[in-house]
């Protein structure tokens, strides 16, 4: 099959998903076009049957904002046209629903027929959607298209709530990619972040005020006055400033590493013991299923789709949003506990095998075969 991917190409789980899917369908023979503003930073060197088509937004002097869904719209229709896509399949509703909508409308005044997926992700539907701004275009979107897949249970909950729907809506969940494993050389490499003896906590986002990285530092401040540690905090974004003034404040500097954007968060993820997400909302959480794919129990707010990934008491522990001292207590139940910590990691690992890409892959494609014939 020809498809086009459609995502944002950053470090974010829509973009991750996204990519790590179609690296995926085109190591089984199909033929993948990926058509964003920059090349994904997942897609890594090139590989058989992947294709990029940048979407270049013209920087006219007229125009105070530029027209990005306008030249997104009219790449789709041409990559849609000139390499007899199958297919669109776009991650995110806005803009990228909106404008495959608008592309198959063109193509179609053409004489050419393409089905388009829409893959709602979670902020699309969760922040961003509840925008009342928004709310007509996604309602609208998610309606025109011809599938529509949701990450979660929770999300595809949050979708019919907050949306005037009447597409089905199949739950996909996130899935490992599969190239990630642990590394022969972590131990060298741990031994460069934390002492013998010393613990590694971590936690990888986007630095956003979702993520309550905040509640990261807070619990770690409790966790380390009882077992000596260290946390990595990989990632950046909007509260990044903030995070680094509380950590000089809770006097933590030597123990608390900024390690900024990481591509391969798997080096962070291989040498730690626990893994940290907080957040206030997660439609999924594929922080925490890395981290767990990498034997990595996880401490987690109990919000939207992570308790459909992290069991409370065998992948790791849940808590109330905000209740740092029983992720803190959680925390060091595991650190305390040479056992209990190993029974754990091995049991997030068997977990994390629940998502493995040969048991998700296959979802996304029944679908694209429905859609096309
Ligand atoms: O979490 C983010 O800030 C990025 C965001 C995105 O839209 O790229 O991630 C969302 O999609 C991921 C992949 O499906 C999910 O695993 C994340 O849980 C979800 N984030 C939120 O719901 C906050």
């Amino acid at each position: 099959m020809k498809i086009g991917i459609v995502l944002y190409p950053t470090f974010g789980g829509s973009g991750v998903v996204g990519t790590e899917l179609g690296k995926a369908l085109a190591a089984k023979g199909h033929e993948i076009h990926f058509i964003t503003y920059s090349q994904p930073v997942r897609l890594g060197s090139f590989r058989e049957n992947i294709f990029y088509h940048e979407v270049s937004v013209s920087d006219y002097p007229l125009f105070e904002y530029q027209p990005y869904e306008t030249e997104l719209t009219s790449k789709m229709v041409d990559v849609v046209k000139y390499e007899n896509l199958d297919l669109l399949h776009v991650h995110y509703a806005i803009p990228h629903a909106s404008a495959a909508f608008m592309a198959q409308q063109i193509l179609k005044s053409q004489g050419i027929e393409i089905p388009f997926i829409t893959t709602l992700h979670g902020t699309d539907i969760t922040l961003v959607g509840k925008d009342p701004s928004f709310e007509p275009v996604i309602s609208f979107c998610i309606n025109a298209s011809n599938a529509v897949t949701a990450v979660s249970e929770s999300l595809k909950n949050d979708t019919l709530t907050h949306f005037d729907t009447t597409r089905e809506i199949h739950v996909i969940p996130n899935f490992i990619a599969p190239n990630l494993e642990p590394s022969a050389a972590s131990a060298e490499v741990r031994r460069k972040y934390a002492c013998d003896g010393e613990m590694i906590l971590s936690h990888v986002s986007n630095f956003r005020k979702v993520k309550r990285v905040e509640d990261v530092v807070l619990v770690f401040n409790k966790v380390r006055q009882v077992v000596p540690s260290k946390l990595i905090l990989a990632g950046d974004g909007p509260e990044r400033h903030s995070l680094e003034r509380l950590v000089r404040e809770l006097g933590l500097g030597h123990d608390v590493i900024f390690l900024g954007k990481v591509r391969d968060t798997a080096h962070v993820l291989e040498i730690s013991d626990v893994f940290l997400l907080p957040s206030e909302t997660e439609s999924f959480g594929l922080a925490a299923l890395e981290a767990m794919a990498m034997g990595v129990p996880v401490i987690s707010s109990n919000t939207g789709g992570i308790p459909e990934v992290n069991l409370h008491g065998i992948s790791g522990y849940l808590s109330d949003v905000g209740d740092i001292d029983d992720m803190a207590e959680n925390t060091l139940k595991l650190l305390t506990d040479k056992a209990l910590l190993t029974r754990f990691k091995e049991q997030a690992l068997k977990r994390a095998h629940d998502f493995d890409l040969d048991k998700i892959l296959p979802m996304y494609e029944e679908l694209y075969v429905s859609l096309v014939n």
